[in-house]
Formats: structure tokens, C-alpha cells, sequence
């Protein structure tokens, strides 16, 4: 199929910009369940998203395999198997191809494809669609599914253009890969990508120092492989996985407790711990139902995971360094691995403290320190995060009605209805945007859910009639302040440098962007606002700037709010159980 780069834009009833979990169900449902003329518009020279791009030693889902996957179909489900218990990012990338191929979604998706700009034109009632080769598209509909975790951070250290040896972020790694064998390597960056990437960068690497601005901790994953029993289980037990993993607030599969951790006496407080360290994985944030309400909680939590690393690591320098946390345990998002901690006990690995020693530059033989010590490199790997939630969205230049900009519009940070939409940007629909619980939960729930509401709008909009579709901007700031509300009853903005609230990226606006009010209540809210005719929006006709808040929001979160089902009634206002992937 050709498209155009002068004259008429190609004309489709719906874009889709980015071919990874949200795009390829985005596009299945809006072309086999609606009919639509749609057409996936994609970067990279394959499908696959977050798992095209991240290709660094170690990467793999810190979700289980079996909650790491499409729910909407029992076929596509009984199609594949998952080999370990958590999936490795080859095999995820696999299964994303298999799934492309399952559903016949290749002839509408274009790679090698970057949107640059999308603009609204008022008159004709679509978007057009600018590509970096200067193709057109127009469409009525056009909905993101850039993720959130697809803009690389790569820090702003001066001398990085010097630098004699070879560099590389995790997240725009070289597909033929990186050979550290016998390589003096420095890691900066100790996420949950960095505690991922340290202990396989080491198996090769000649040396291997780790420049940790600041530390983190870590629960063993206790990866492994699934039997074939094991596997049996997950494809005979796919409609009790679907009901569970979305029936808990942080999509995973497993319940939260609700006990609390300071209603426990110590030592069955720290058997608990230990059997949470035994099974391993984010499951350990689900011992208690306070460790992200009540700080002292969280201390207990804290504490015994501080043990462990003093424990694990021998040298007692490098432990107190690894062990010096300055934020309550999973107020940033808490990284599992493979033998983080033990790999400090290599004679070939080292931490070095740059929040004690901060980075002053990099240099052609390596990177200096404010105290001068220059470490030599030959290859330097940046785990050093992205531009998360709104990045991916703002390096599109998007021009709403009346040539407004989303880059101005969101200068003081994000504003969506509902995570999906924009007021200004009508018939725009974001999937995963800021304001979603999205990275708070096992991701692909809220894409599920996310990519579902938007069909059932857009097939609402065609039987009825409505062409235009607008959030407004009371909708949007209602929803922005009660994802504040949200965040502030938990511990999350007690991690200052965290990039939930892009501290981590130098001028960006202070503003918790994922909904922490957990993944049932956000779902029943945005049933709530389909079922009353999409209140929050203006349909078919632009929105009424005076247009006061929508009822509905107050009505589902407010003291008269409906039950979430399972959960005890003080879950009511904020579930911030578990914010997890
Ligand atoms: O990025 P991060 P990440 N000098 O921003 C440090 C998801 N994920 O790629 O904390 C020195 O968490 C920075 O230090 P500080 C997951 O949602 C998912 O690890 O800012 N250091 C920090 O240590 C995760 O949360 C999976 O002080 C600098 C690190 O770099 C998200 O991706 C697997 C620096 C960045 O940590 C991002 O994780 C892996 C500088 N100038 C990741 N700049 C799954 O399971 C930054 N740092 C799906």
C-alpha cells in the first residue's frame, strides 16, 4: 500500500501510533470487531513495543508469565506457553509475533514508521498524521499506544561525545548485542533495569563497576522454569487467572493481604517477610495491606530487606553502601532480580557511591568524580530510566483544535480524563496516558481495559451518530486532582527522586502522573462514565469550557462510592495496595 507525501493525505478511519501490546489488540479490535479502515503506525522495524526496544542483558517481565499475556481471547491463550516464571524479553517478543501473525495483523501495520506530529483539522473533523519521511495520513480517530516507558533518559553529562569507548541505554540496545567479555564496564543506573542487567553483565564483563546515585531494594524473583504440569495449569486455569487478575487492584495474580503489618507481633511479622522472600517477586509488597499507607509499617518492611542485603553481601563497605535506602520500600517501583546482591561479592564488581561522589563528567578514558577519581572504562551502560508517561507523547508534535499545543497545554504537567483523553484534543484516545494506573499494575490489564472502553466509545459514537468527541477540561482537572488525592494517602511521593513524578528528568513538571486509586475502582469509574453517556465528555459538538466537573467522579470515589468487590470497606477511597509493574 502507498502513502502520500504531498497532496492528499492516505485517508482510514483510525491510526494507531505503536505496534506493542495496547497498538496490536487496539488494531484487532477496531478492524475485526468494528470494521474500521485502520492502520498501525510504528517506529521500530518490528512489532513488540517496550519488548522490541529493551533488549539489554537480563531483561525480562518482573510480571509472572501467566498474568504476562492477552486475556481477551481463550484461543490466542491456549495458542502459547511461557517457558519460565517470569518471561525473558525474547520470548515475550515472540509471543507479541505469534499473536500478530495469529490474528493476521500485519497487513496494517506500517514499521519503520515514526509519527512526528499529528494535527486536528475542525472543519474536516480528522487528524492529520505526519510521519518523519513526510508521509500524510488522515483519520477520524486516532489513538496512542506509545507506552510509557519508551522515551530513553540518557543523562545530560557533559564529555559523553569524548568518550573513547562504546555506550549504550538499556533501553536502545543493540540488537546483534554487546560484547563485555574481558571489558572494564561501568553500570550507571540501579532500577529495576540496572539490578536486572548487573548480574548477566558481569558473567563476561573484565570488571564491572556500578555507579549508584541511589540505592534500592530488591526481592529474589526465583525465576525458573515451568514444568509442564505447571503450564498445563496455566492454560486449564485461564478463566480463574483473567477473573483474579482482574479483580485485584494492581492486576497481579495474587490477593493482598489484608491483615496489617503493625497489628503483628515481631516474630510473626518477620516469618511472614521471610516467607514472602522465600516465594520471591513483587509478592513480597502483598505480605501486609499498610506497607503503603503507614510509614512506621513500612519500616518493618524496610528493615528486614536491609537485613538481607547486609546479609548477602560480604564486604561490610559495599553493604552499608547497597543497603543505604533513603525512601520507604516501594514508594519507587520495587525491583525483583537474579543474584543482584550476590554479584557485589565478585572480586570483579564494585559500587562506587555517586550521591556521595557525584558524576562531574565523562572523560575519553572513562568517568571522573566531583573528588577527581577517574574510573577507565571501555564501555559505559546507561540503566539510567526514560522520559516515562509523557515523554512518548510529547515528542509528537500535537496541535488540538484552534492550533493549541499539547506541548504548552501540559508545560505545567499532564492533564487527561480518565487517562484516555485530552480536552482540546478531540477524538484523540490515549492508551495507558498519564492519569492511568498503568505502571501501578501488571501492565496489561489496563491496556486490555484501556483498548476495550476506547472501542465500545467509538462504536457507541457510530450507532449514534456523533462524529466529535472532546474530554473537558473540568473533567480532566477533576480527575488530575483526585489522582493527586490518590497518590498522597499513600507513601508514593515520599520517593522524591522518583520518576512516577518526573523527578527524574531535569525541568520536568513535578506531578504524580500514574492513578494509584488501584485497577478496580478506575475501571469502575470509566464503566460509570460510558454508562452515563460519556459524562466528562462533549459529544459531537466542542467542549464547553465553563462545563462544570462531572458528577460521576465524586459519585465513584467519594464516601457513597460503590464497594469494590473483595476488598474490606476502608479500601474505599484509595486501594494503593500494591503498585507493582
Ligand atoms: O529506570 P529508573 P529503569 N547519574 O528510572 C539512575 C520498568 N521496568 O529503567 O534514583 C546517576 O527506575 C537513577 O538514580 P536516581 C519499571 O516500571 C519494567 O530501571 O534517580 N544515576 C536510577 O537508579 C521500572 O520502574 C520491567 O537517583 C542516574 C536509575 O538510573 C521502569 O521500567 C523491567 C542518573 C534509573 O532507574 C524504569 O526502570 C525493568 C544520573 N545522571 C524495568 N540518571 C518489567 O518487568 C538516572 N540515574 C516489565
Amino acid at each position: 500500500m502507498t502513502t502520500a507525501t504531498g497532496g492528499s493525505p492516505q485517508s482510514y478511519d483510525a491510526i494507531v501510533i505503536g505496534a506493542g501490546f495496547a497498538g496490536l489488540y487496539q488494531l484487532h479490535l477496531l478492524r475485526d470487531r468494528l470494521g474500521l479502515k485502520t492502520r498501525v503506525l510504528e517506529t521500530a522495524d518490528g512489532v513488540g513495543g517496550t519488548w522490541y526496544w529493551n533488549r539489554y542483558p537480563g531483561a525480562r517481565c518482573d510480571s509472572e508469565s501467566h498474568s504476562y499475556r492477552y486475556f481477551f481471547s481463550k484461543e490466542l491463550h491456549e495458542s502459547w506457553d511461557y517457558s519460565e516464571r517470569y518471561p525473558g524479553q525474547e520470548e515475550i517478543r515472540a509471543y507479541l509475533n505469534h499473536v500478530a501473525d495469529k490474528l493476521a495483523l500485519r497487513p496494517d501495520i506500517q514499521l519503520s514508521t515514526k509519527v512526528t506530529a499529528a494535527a486536528w483539522d475542525e472543519a474536516a473533523g480528522r487528524w492529520t498524521v505526519t510521519t518523519e519521511a513526510g508521509e500524510r495520513f488522515a483519520c477520524q480517530w486516532l489513538i496512542t499506544a506509545v507506552g510509557c516507558l519508551s522515551s530513553a533518559n540518557v543523562p545530560n553529562i557533559p564529555g559523553l561525545e569524548d568518550f573513547r569507548g562504546e555506550w549504550h541505554h538499556t533501553g536502545r540496545w543493540p540488537h546483534e548485542g554487546v560484547d563485555f567479555a574481558g571489558k572494564r564496564v561501568g553500570q550507571v543506573g540501579t532500577g529495576s533495569t540496572g539490578i536486572q542487567a548487573v548480574p548477566v553483565i558481569a558473567e563476561t564483563a573484565g570488571s564491572l563497576t556500578v555507579f549508584q546515585r541511589t540505592a534500592n531494594y530488591s526481592v529474589p524473583a526465583r525465576n525458573g522454569p515451568l514444568n509442564e504440569q505447571r503450564k498445563k495449569e496455566w492454560r486449564d486455569n485461564f478463566e480463574e487467572v483473567r477473573k483474579l487478575v482482574q479483580s485485584t487492584p494492581n492486576a497481579h495474580p495474587f490477593r493482598i493481604s489484608t491483615d496489617r503489618a503493625l497489628d503483628q507481633d515481631e516474630a510473626t511479622r518477620l516469618e511472614r517477610y521471610q516467607k514472602a522472600w522465600d516465594i520471591g517477586g513483587l509478592r513480597f509488597r502483598a505480605v501486609f495491606h499498610d506497607l503503603l499507607l503507614s510509614k512506621e509499617a513500612n519500616d518493618t518492611a524496610a528493615e528486614f530487606l536491609k537485613g538481607k542485603i547486609r546479609e548477602i553481601v560480604k564486604d561490610p563497605e559495599t553493604a552499608r553502601i547497597l543497603s543505604d535506602i533513603d525512601h520507604p520500600y516501594a514508594a519507587k517501583r520495587p525491583p525483583i532480580d537474579t543474584n543482584y546482591f550476590d554479584t557485589f561479592n565478585l572480586d570483579h564488581v564494585s559500587v562506587v557511591d555517586v550521591r556521595a561522589d557525584p558524576i562531574r563528567r565523562i572523560v575519553p578514558e572513562g568517568i571522573e568524580l566531583e573528588s577527581g577519581a577517574v574510573h577507565e572504562l571501555d564501555v559505559i551502560v546507561f540503566a539510567t530510566g526514560f522520559d516515562a508517561m509523557t515523554g512518548p507523547l510529547l515528542s509528537i508534535d500535537f496541535q488540538g483544535a484552534g492550533g493549541r499545543r499539547l506541548r504548552d497545554d501540559w508545560a505545567a504537567g499532564p492533564k487527561t480524563w480518565v487517562g484516555v483523553a485530552i480536552p482540546g484534543y478531540p477524538n484523540l484516545f490515549t492508551v495507558t496516558g498519564p492519569g492511568s494506573p498503568s505502571v501501578l499494575a501488571n501492565m496489561i490489564v489496563p491496556i486490555e481495559q484501556h483498548v476495550e472502553w476506547i472501542a465500545d466509545c467509538i462504536e457507541t459514537m457510530r450507532r449514534e451518530g456523533v462524529e466529535r468527541i472532546e474530554a473537558t477540561p473540568a473533567a480532566a482537572e477533576a480527575w488530575m486532582a483526585h489522582v493527586g488525592d490518590a497518590a498522597n494517602a499513600t507513601l508514593l511521593p515520599q520517593a522524591g527522586h522518583s520518576w512516577y513524578l518526573g523527578a527524574n528528568v531535569p525541568g520536568k513538571p513535578r506531578v504524580f502522573m500514574p492513578y494509584a486509586g488501584g485497577m478496580v475502582r478506575f475501571r469502575q469509574i470509566c464503566d460509570a462514565v460510558a454508562a452515563r453517556g460519556y459524562e466528562g465528555f462533549a459529544m459531537g459538538a466542542p467542549a464547553d469550557p465553563a462545563a462544570p466537573p462531572p458528577p460521576v467522579l465524586a459519585e465513584m470515589t467519594g464516601p457513597d462510592a460503590p464497594p469494590l468487590p473483595g476488598y474490606p470497606a476502608d479500601a474505599r477511597t484509595s486501594l494503593v495496595e500494591a503498585p507493582g509493574v
